[in-house]
């Protein structure tokens, strides 16, 4: 057995639980019982559902301590092991409860335990709070990774920040997005421990100053001006149907206890006050915003905070052992998840420099054989620079190296491109067009071994257009890792029903090794299988639509095709596109009510960026479409439009078992990958999309006729671009195209007033920089083609077994794999735990 042995004592004729680790119902029972009493005070009878849902979380986390614990103590001091250690200012988590019952392989067990005891065990799962410590696709995709690291045994240590405040939750009033600040903390979080021992200081502002040391060497210094104490929190990873497990270890910032005593000496109590009120403000809340970079001092705060509070660790964790300075990068593999912690590699510099001691030279080459750094954009938007003057007074001596790193990197460029005095000012890691910034990205490609794009077509851009300049100097450093998704969270825990009839048609280690999916190819032409994946679709839509009713009172029908668009909100990927779709059926029915329509049910889920204008209005006529279409009498019932609120992993994993057809329609080279567009097709949905991120690849392996291509290619969109692209053209010779922007602008959707919407037409008439009209007629036919199959259920059931046959690629287990060989070049550590 993989397991803790859980078979407990042997006692005279009893056989005894251990309440700590054993594994079977009774053991179960009694731990819930046990820690009832002692950490929430009561007794069975009088607990609330929540005392049940802490109580069952601290038994089993009992349980993964004990696995994380002897992972650790095994990995460190084995001089032969490099850990992982994945550097993210998002981890969107999701729900810990059933992930770790999926994990330990107790599921079932801990449900008949809970009922057993008198509990709702569904209620028990759904109490829980999850922390919403991520924006969306980066987050998720950082706590994919920690899962995949854990199941597949890779000793790794996850790094972010302990938001108290995550994502907003998103309410609709009026059919507008109104932010509610999520308060994930305030029934308690039983998954973590504080580590206040492991506590460590970081520094901001003040100034640099030279000085000699004891042999009369003379060297820079930091002298800061106020300090700021990282606590640790630590959350087990389990991995999978494995020994091992891994921590997320997430910083929250506190004012050190003798803050500021010279204030407080003078009298100046309220700025000692204010200091402390400051300190505690780093690790408050994330920013909400997705794609747009905003450069505010509180956000190079944080980034700097967490990723100082962790190299901190990991330095001491390697001095501790015995370790040389040198040789940190023989321990530790950091992969930088976009640029957020890209000022790591000043930081490390400092570390080996100002606290080691080493020269510039070897501490250079250490840090450079540390870092890799992945890239999750190609918007412009979205690359961080930082105001010269913010950066200095905040981080003097960080500029310092940072300013050094520069001027050798630069010789350097200079030596290689010797004619071309353009190349330096574009790879200068100091932007000079006017106001001087400090730019992350290249920051991040100087200090790193390795730099990955998240999908082919991604990859592809990023070294056609803005990493050009950084191939033409280190070609080796590019890689392309295609990112995954764990099937334990997305299909094992979301969607049991597939999850059985696949285990049962091809045994059950397909969710660690996902390839196995493809023995499912057959029963794609097996009847008997077909109705059995039909029915457990159809019961995954009939929960969502009792979810629907309850939740907004809109009553859908489960038999017509759910058409779901669930992300973040924002104009490349361009949910407006659909409501011109659904504009255009509501248009057909109105000039012939008895026209056949395959009946739909259009699902939206998404929060926009709270300052981000267009997105949220985008919002309010999704839901005036929804108002208008739900209730129009000649619809009747045909098609219905629902935007669900507050979209979060909880939610998520509703959705996805649900979906007949999933629309990832982004404007070509806009999506970097996508991951939602994974987690659908893996769910049997069919794609309507473009080829942008991922959809290239998901295509190429279900198979080009399972899946609905339509729109400009990325190629095609920069030549629309170049050639005088004329939305308004396309406007005027598309009757219904036409028909539908009128009807916006009509005032029937907004009370009468015809401006309401005119940002959302003016944009696409007069620019219409995502090209959604260029990209109308051809999404339309689709439209068209997709309502077409869906008449026949046979033939779409066939190609949604295909999909799921076919999806063994996006497993994020397959990614780490690939981040593990090419680029960390770490092995697995088998634990055995007697
Ligand atoms: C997403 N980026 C990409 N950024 O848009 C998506 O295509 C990709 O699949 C995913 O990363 C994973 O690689 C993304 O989610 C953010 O949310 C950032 C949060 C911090 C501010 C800047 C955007």
């Amino acid at each position: 057995n993989f397991l803790i042995n859980n078979q407990g004592l042997e006692s005279g004729k009893m056989k005894m639980c251990n309440i700590r680790t054993g594994l079977d119902k009774a053991c179960l029972k009694e731990a819930i019982i046990d820690h009832l009493f002692y950490k929430q005070g009561c007794e069975p009878e009088g607990a609330s559902i929540n005392d049940v849902y802490l109580a069952v979380s601290y038994a089993l986390r009992d349980r993964l301590l004990h696995h994380g614990l002897k992972t650790f103590d095994a990995v460190l001091e084995d001089e032969d092991i490099r850990l992982v250690s994945y550097l993210s200012a998002e981890f969107l988590m999701g729900p810990q409860l059933g992930a770790n019952l999926i994990d330990l392989n107790i599921f079932d067990e801990m449900r008949q335990a809970v009922t057993e005891l008198g509990f709702d065990f569904k209620l028990v799962l759904e109490q829980e709070e999850e922390p919403g410590l991520g924006n969306g696709g980066l987050g998720r995709l950082a706590s994919c990774y920690m899962d995949s690291l854990a199941s597949l045994e890779i000793p790794a240590i996850g790094y972010g920040i302990r938001y108290e405040f995550g994502i907003f939750d998103q309410e609709i009033k009026d059919g507008w997005q109104v932010e509610i600040t999520d308060k994930w903390l305030r029934y308690g979080n039983p998954w973590e421990i504080a580590r206040p021992e492991s506590s460590v200081n970081v520094y901001f502002g003040g100034y640099t100053e030279q000085y000699s040391n004891e042999i009369g060497k003379v060297l820079r210094r930091w002298v800061p001006s106020y300090v700021v104490k990282g606590i640790p929190y630590d959350t087990s990873e389990m991995g999978y149907k494995v020994a091992s497990c891994n921590f997320l270890r997430l910083w929250k910032s506190e004012a050190i206890e003798s803050f500021d005593f010279s204030s407080f000496n003078h009298g100046d109590y309220y700025k000692a006050v204010m200091d402390k009120i400051e300190s505690e403000n780093i690790s408050k809340i994330l920013y909400p915003n997705d794609e747009l970079y905003v450069g505010k001092q509180l956000r190079l705060k944080q980034q700097y905070f967490f990723s100082s509070c962790s190299l901190q660790d990991m330095m001491r964790m390697h001095l501790e052992n015995q370790g040389k300075p040198q040789d940190f990068h023989k321990k530790w593999a950091i992969q930088l998840n976009d640029t957020h912690p890209a000022i790591s590699v000043a930081e490390l510099m400092r570390i080996l420099l100002d606290e080691c001691k080493l020269d510039w030279k070897t501490a250079w080459e250490t840090t450079q054989q540390t870092f890799s750094y992945t890239n999750h954009t190609l918007l412009p938007e979205a690359l961080e620079k930082w105001p010269l003057d913010l950066f200095k007074a905040l981080l003097p001596r960080l500029l310092e190296i940072i300013y050094e790193i520069n001027y050798r990197f630069l010789e350097e460029v200079k030596r290689r491109f010797p004619e071309d005095n353009n190349i330096l000012s574009r790879l200068s890691l100091i932007e000079e067009t006017g106001s001087s910034y400090v730019r992350m990205a290249n920051l991040a490609c100087v200090g790193s071994y390795a730099i990955n794009g998240v999908a082919s077509l991604h990859t592809e851009l990023l070294k056609k257009n803005i990493l050009n300049d950084w191939v033409s100097m280190y070609p080796d450093k590019f890689y392309n890792i295609t990112n995954g998704i764990t099937p334990r969270r997305f299909v094992v825990l979301s969607n049991p029903g597939l999850s059985k009839l696949i285990t049962k048609n091809i045994g059950d280690t397909w969710p660690q090794y996902l390839n196995e999916l493809k023995k499912l190819e057959p029963f794609a032409y097996d009847a008997n299988f077909k109705e059995q994946f039909r029915q457990v679709k159809i019961e995954n839509k009939r929960i969502l639509s009792s979810v629907i009713k309850d939740r907004i009172g809109i009553v859908v029908n489960p038999s017509s095709m759910f058409d779901v668009q669930v992300k973040r909100i924002h104009e490349y990927k361009r949910q407006h596109l659909n409501v011109l779709h659904i504009l255009t059926l509501y248009l057909r029915i109105k000039s012939n009510p008895d026209i056949e329509i395959q009946p739909r049910t259009f699902i939206f889920w998404g929060k926009a960026a709270p300052g981000y204008f267009m997105a949220k209005l985008l919002i309010k006529l999704i839901n005036s479409v929804g108002n208008l279409v739900n209730n129009d009498f000649d619809v009747r019932d045909r098609i219905k439009v629902v935007f669900f609120p507050d979209f979060n992993v909880k939610n998520a994993q509703l959705i996805y078992p649900a979906a007949d057809l999933s629309e990832q329609i982004s404007t070509s080279g806009k999506e970097a990958s996508g991951t939602g567009n994974m987690k659908f097709a893996l769910n049997g949905a069919l794609t309507i999309g473009t080829l942008d991120g991922a959809n290239i690849e998901i295509r190429e392996e279900v198979g080009y006729e399972n899946f609905f291509l339509f729109g400009l290619t990325a190629s095609q969109v920069i030549e629309v671009k170049q050639n005088n692209y004329d939305p308004r053209f396309i406007y005027e010779n598309n009757m219904e195209l036409n028909a539908v922007i009128k009807f916006i602008n009509s005032g029937i959707l907004s009370n009468g007033d015809r401006n309401l919407f005119k940002p959302i037409t003016d944009n696409l008439l007069y620019g219409d920089p995502y090209l959604l009209l260029a990209d109308y007629p051809l999404y339309i036919s689709c439209q068209d083609i997709v309502a077409e199959t869906w008449k026949d259920k046979d033939k779409w059931n066939t190609m949604a077994v295909l999909n799921v046959a076919r999806m063994g690629k996006f497993s994020s287990d397959r990614s780490i794999n690939d981040y593990c060989e090419n680029i960390w070049k770490v092995k697995p550590f088998k634990l055995k735990i007697e």
